[in-house]
């Protein structure tokens, strides 16, 4: 047995999450971390809300609230939403926590200890009508590097590219639109990468099973030069710099968003660790010679994220002298985009969790979204392509197939699975079929090849739906019913199997599954559904004859044109994503 430790990009606090967030980090992170715990691996998987910065900061104002109010209220929002799609973190913590606060002047401490910080009287862009520095991401301008006209300060979200706002062109506030600005004078804290780039990059270097994207974003970053970064910010909400007498000079600043945001990892995992201090030990995750040297630590984020997780965060890990556990996968993905425009909160542009699960329950969303995970492209969503995949993939197969066996089952034969007849070539057939799929199924999942993974377990779906179709046991029972029998047994225990494979994705639907035909197995403890470790045979004998059934209500619906055209209205279709880079 592994030992695998799961992070998934923590979502900024402010607001609903779109379906971008969910298909660019926090699903696959928890169809994964499922799979992980159903072949018995202890898995921890960890989130958190991340909550400093300027975002939370303008948010809070413009809701009129206390920035930690403000922060509390949709931290508990965001970790209700989670559950309700199913994620299952072990824990959703907080970064304004006071565990990461430590942890993160712990790490800064450190490396200034080691010469890696060094203080710097840095021009800071000042706007005079928001009586405030602007962060980085709230100068927004034309990037240098390729025109795009709506550039962050901190970075090009079109080039990825990472900027000073002292780069851009045209520079303006983004809060206010103004653009009387004025660049002041003000004294940080740098972390200089640049002495860390050789170490930075013998640990890149080595890294066998990043994605390509990954390696590429974060080689890239390494030959142009990694630039020291500014790590404090002239912000009253974060973590504070000034703390047991140390730095001072710097009172009111706090550490820079994305410092102490990945340190968030590790103060999540400290929440969790002390909310149950005698069963619970964070540094078994995290800290190598007590225990982290056996872990696996796979992260998952969408690729705007990767430079900060192969190289800043590496960085303060590396430069803190300490034996740190560093991440062995990163699965990074490119974006979900919204009939090919971005999501976007702040603009309101797409789906967003609570509106999704007002049109449909998590699993539609969780399979199409996993189906179609943006991994070697953006993917796009469009109403259309989610209906045609709902009606085809769910309704028609899987649903069709488990609904229309349970109903003729139980009509034909009573609650119970029937005895009588014995495979014949057709169940012969099957079952190395189910054998070869379920083996390619499993690969891809321990790859983290979610596409393909969906396209396998989708196979073993019409495999069901086909053996069902040709054996017909609506028509073998009027003539020998014992034919009829062993088809129906046949697919009793062939449900149950997909329940077992679908359970990492949609484990909702899994569970209604496993109440209906193996209901021993459904009030398993630990909330876990275990991965058939039995051979093909064994498990499709697992249910023998007598054993309980029942016939589940209809477990997915179709969406209808007329429903489509209607949520195209409500939502937005083609119309309301602005043409990439407008
Ligand atoms: N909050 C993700 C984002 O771009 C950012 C990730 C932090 S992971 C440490 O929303
Ligand atoms: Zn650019």
């Amino acid at each position: 047995m592994s030992r695998i430790l799961i992070t998934s990009a923590l979502p900024y606090v402010n607001g609903v999450k779109h379906l971008g967030n969910l298909a660019g980090s926090m699903l696959p992170a928890d169809v994964f971390a499922r799979f992980c715990r159903a072949c018995g691996h202890e898995t921890l998987a960890i989130c958190a809300t991340d909550e400093h910065g300027t975002p939370a900061e303008l948010a809070a104002a413009e809701a009129g609230e206390e920035v930690a109010a403000f922060c509390a209220r949709w931290h508990e929002r965001q970790r209700e939403l989670g559950e309700a799609f199913g994620l299952s973190w072990d824990h959703f913590g907080r970064t304004s926590s006071p565990q990461n606060h430590a942890f993160t002047q712990h790490l800064a401490d450190r490396l200034d200890a080691n010469g890696y910080i060094e203080e710097r009287t840095i021009r800071q862009v000042y706007s005079l009508e928001d009586e405030r520095f602007l962060p980085d991401r709230y100068v927004v301008g034309t990037c240098p590097h390729c025109g795009y006209d709506r550039a962050r300060g901190d970075q090009c979200e079109n080039c990825t590219r990472v900027l000073d706002p002292t780069d851009l062109l045209e520079p303006r506030s983004a809060i206010s639109g103004l653009t009387r600005l004025e660049v002041r004078e003000s004294r940080h804290l740098y972390l200089l990468q640049s002495k860390l780039v050789d170490r930075l990059r013998q640990w890149i270097g080595s890294q066998t099973e990043w994605p390509h994207l990954v390696t590429s974003i974060a080689l890239k970053w390494l030959d142009e030069g990694l630039q020291d970064r500014g790590i404090t910010r002239d912000l009253k909400w974060g973590v504070p710099v000034a703390h047991d007498g140390k730095w001072e000079g710097l009172a009111g600043k706090v550490f820079y968003v994305w410092f102490d945001a990945p340190i968030g990892y590790i103060g999540a995992t400290k929440e969790w660790a002390d909310l149950d201090p005698k069963a619970r030990d964070w540094e078994r995750w995290w800290r190598l010679g007590k225990g982290a040297d056996a872990v696996r630590y796979v992260q998952f984020m969408g690729k705007d994220n990767v430079p900060f997780h192969t190289v800043g965060f590496p960085a303060t890990l590396l430069g803190s002298g300490e034996d740190w556990k560093l991440v062995d996968v990163i699965k990074g993905v490119n974006w979900l985009t919204y009939y090919g425009g971005k999501f976007s909160t702040s603009q309101r542009r797409g789906v967003f969790m609570d509106q999704a699960l007002e049109v449909l329950p998590a699993d539609y969303w969780r399979y199409y979204l996993t189906a179609n995970a943006p991994e070697g492209s953006d993917s796009s969503f469009t109403w259309e392509h989610f209906a045609a995949t709902v009606n085809k993939d769910l309704a028609d197969v899987l649903g069709n197939f488990v609904n229309r066996l349970l109903k003729f089952s139980t009509a034909r034969f009573g609650e119970t699975v029937p005895a009588g007849g014995a495979p014949g070539p057709e169940e012969a057939a099957l079952l190395p079929a189910l054998a070869a799929r379920m083996a390619a199924y499993k690969g891809h999942l321990e790859a983290i090849e979610l596409r393909k993974a969906m396209g396998e377990l989708r196979a073993i779906w019409v495999l069901g739906n086909e053996y069902l179709a040709r054996a017909a046991p609506w028509v073998a029972i009027k003539t020998d019913p014992e034919r009829a029998a062993i088809i129906i047994r046949t697919g009793i225990n062939l449900a149950r199997l997909m329940a077992l494979l679908s359970w990492p994705v949609i484990p909702g639907t899994a569970e209604r599954i496993l109440a209906a035909v193996d209901p021993a197995l459904a009030d398993r403890a630990g909330g876990i559904v275990r991965w058939p470790s039995g051979s093909i045979e064994d498990e499709m004998s697992r249910l023998g004859p007598g054993a309980p059934i029942a016939v589940p209500g209809l477990l997915f619906r179709k969406l209808d044109p007329e429903e489509v055209a209607a949520l195209e209205a409500r939502f937005g279709g083609a119309d309301a994503a602005p043409a990439p880079g407008k």
